[in-house]
């Protein structure tokens, strides 16, 4: 079983021996916990900057979640083992002794009221919180400037991830620090509930916290010190993704059916669990998600970390292996605003456009930053249209304005993932605009790769769930299993688009060109 705690909704994904799915359920968080006040699962503060939200309300969660599928007789006897998904960087604190709360829970009873007394902060700050600018000059000044932080932790200093966080905590509100005993990621956090304990964390999630040598796959003791003091006690161990970390607590057994005999396996962040779902084990596999936002990750050997592009983090399906990361604000929403302006209204007629210009749009570059961008970072919002000289100019012809998003959106994924070491030799196109062919195909003749799709939404949960197998498998074979022979007979994805050979001539140079373009701007 997979279990995913993401921003809005807990959602479970179980799978059985054929690896097939065989039950889904969800509680959204908004809307089955209205008492909480959440809008979209957080809290937006006034300033602006800060974004949290409760972490009572994932406990409320997994009660309603349990509660729901016994009403449905889910049979939980048969589910032997359990690993989850966590929304990634936001943090729990927990008070001094909450491990014995946690071991000592009432089969009588359900986890709020037994749980509600455990959090020092009764609020965690979670990844949308943009509140730690002077946290990450500070850890920049002290680990020897941006880069520095990026070669040690996989990521420049970034404002939502965890050490930045806990930083601020500590500096304004060191009585609640003192009364920490564990602080835990969304993710171990979860875990602990399951496993009655204290839960590690492991590389996938470790590495969103500006904390973990990213080589080493341990607590950098620099990065500790420049964050807090007497941190080291209160994070516990990072294991290997693949640890059983222990067996489901008594509490599951009593109240749910759950066998005693089921185990638990580490928890992950949820793009780590989207990679094993979509088994990007081998460098050279990489996904692009089209969704809301847009994220391109995928698998490295060698991983280039560096202070303007993505991110790196450990692979959650090899325990020597990391995953990188990138992100782009502009994403769906900016697609729909062109087809909307400039290309006829409807998915269909967006098509139409990718189908009646040429491939290379005569040379023609757009760029449309509707939201301030990421990557790479751009603040100033608006169009940016070039000829195939590289002047500026102010309209394109009809149709135009379609093929120019969709071949900027992937010349740009193109041109970042090489920066970071990402080369696809196979993309997984996922999210909601992977659903239209055209825009498929553009992709492949882009990279010069074939694309793949995968009709499953709720990848964070599949992908625990595969993770739960191959922890269960490892334990069970007592080696280390490598995670595609337990995942031998996974559903295998459609061949959705393939690359036009000829088209490489207008696209490599092209990206060249996209370059400059984009450093320009
Ligand atoms: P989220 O990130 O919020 O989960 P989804 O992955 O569900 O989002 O993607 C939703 C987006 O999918 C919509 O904003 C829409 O623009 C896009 N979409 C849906 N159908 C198509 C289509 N036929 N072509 C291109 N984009 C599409
Ligand atoms: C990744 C990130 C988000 C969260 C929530 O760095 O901040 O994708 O994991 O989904």
């Amino acid at each position: 079983m997979g279990l995913d705690f993401s921003t809005q909704r807990l959602k479970a994904t179980l799978i059985d021996s054929s690896l097939g799915v065989v039950h889904e359920s969800e509680i959204d968080f908004d809307r089955s916990l209205p008492e909480f006040k959440t809008r979209g699962g957080v809290h937006r503060h006034s300033d602006g900057l800060t974004v949290t939200a409760p972490p009572l309300l994932w406990v409320a969660a997994l009660d309603a979640l349990l509660d729901a599928m016994r009403r449905r007789r889910f049979p939980f006897k048969r589910v032997a083992c359990v690993s989850g998904s966590g929304q990634q960087h936001g943090s729990v604190y927990l008070r001094h002794g909450a491990d014995r709360v946690l071991a000592g829970l009432d089969p009588a009873l359900p986890l709020r009221g037994q749980l509600e007394g455990c959090f020092s902060i009764p609020d965690s700050p979670v990844w949308m919180d943009s509140s730690t600018s002077a946290q990450c000059r500070a850890r920049d000044r002290a680990l020897g400037g941006a880069q520095a932080v990026a070669a040690l932790t996989g990521s420049r200093s970034c404002e939502r991830f965890t050490g930045n966080q806990i930083a601020k905590i500590r500096s304004k509100q060191p009585e609640a620090y003192a009364a920490t005993g564990r602080i835990a990621l969304v993710s171990s956090f979860c875990a602990s509930l399951l496993i009655g304990d204290y839960a590690p964390i492991e590389p996938g999630d470790g590495a969103g916290m500006n904390l973990m040598n990213l080589r080493t796959r341990a607590w950098s003791p620099a990065a500790l010190a420049c964050t807090a003091k007497n941190l080291a006690a209160r994070l516990g161990a990072i294991v290997p993704s693949h640890t059983v970390i222990g067996p489901i607590s008594p509490w599951f057994a009593a109240r749910h059916g759950f066998s005693r005999a089921c185990r638990v396996v580490a928890f992950s962040g949820d793009n780590p669990n989207s990679l094993a779902a979509l088994r990007l084990e081998r460098p050279g596999d990489m996904a692009i998600s089209m969704g809301t936002s847009d994220t391109v990750f995928g698998a490295l050997s060698s991983p280039r970390p560096s202070a303007t592009e993505g991110h790196i983090f450990g692979s959650p399906i090899d325990p020597e292996g990391y995953m990188a990361l990138i992100g782009y604000k502009n994403g769906s929403l900016t697609r729909e605003w062109v087809r909307d302006r400039f290309a006829g209204g409807s998915w269909p007629q967006f098509e139409r456009c990718l189908a009646e210009t040429q491939p290379g749009n005569r040379g023609r570059i757009g760029f449309y930053y509707r939201e301030p961008e990421m990557t790479p970072p751009v603040f100033r919002t608006g169009v940016w249209r070039f000829d195939c000289r590289g002047r500026p100019i102010r309209r394109f012809n009809e149709g135009e304005d379609a093929r120019a998003v969709i071949e900027g959106q992937f010349l740009s994924m193109r041109l970042h993932g090489r920066n970071i070491g990402l080369a696809p030799r196979k993309i997984l196109a996922t999210g909601g605009a992977s659903v239209n062919r055209s825009i498929l195909k553009t992709m492949a003749d882009v990279f010069g790769a074939p694309v793949y799709t995968s009709c499953r939404p709720n990848s964070a949960s599949l992908g625990a769930a595969y993770r739960a197998l191959h922890g269960w498998d490892c334990a069970r074979k007592k080696r280390y299993v490598p995670f595609m022979e337990s995942l031998r007979g996974a559903p295998p994805f459609e061949r959705a688009a393939e690359p036009d050979p000829a088209l490489r001539a207008t696209y490599d140079p092209m990206l060249e060109r996209y370059a400059k373009l984009e450093r320009s701007i």
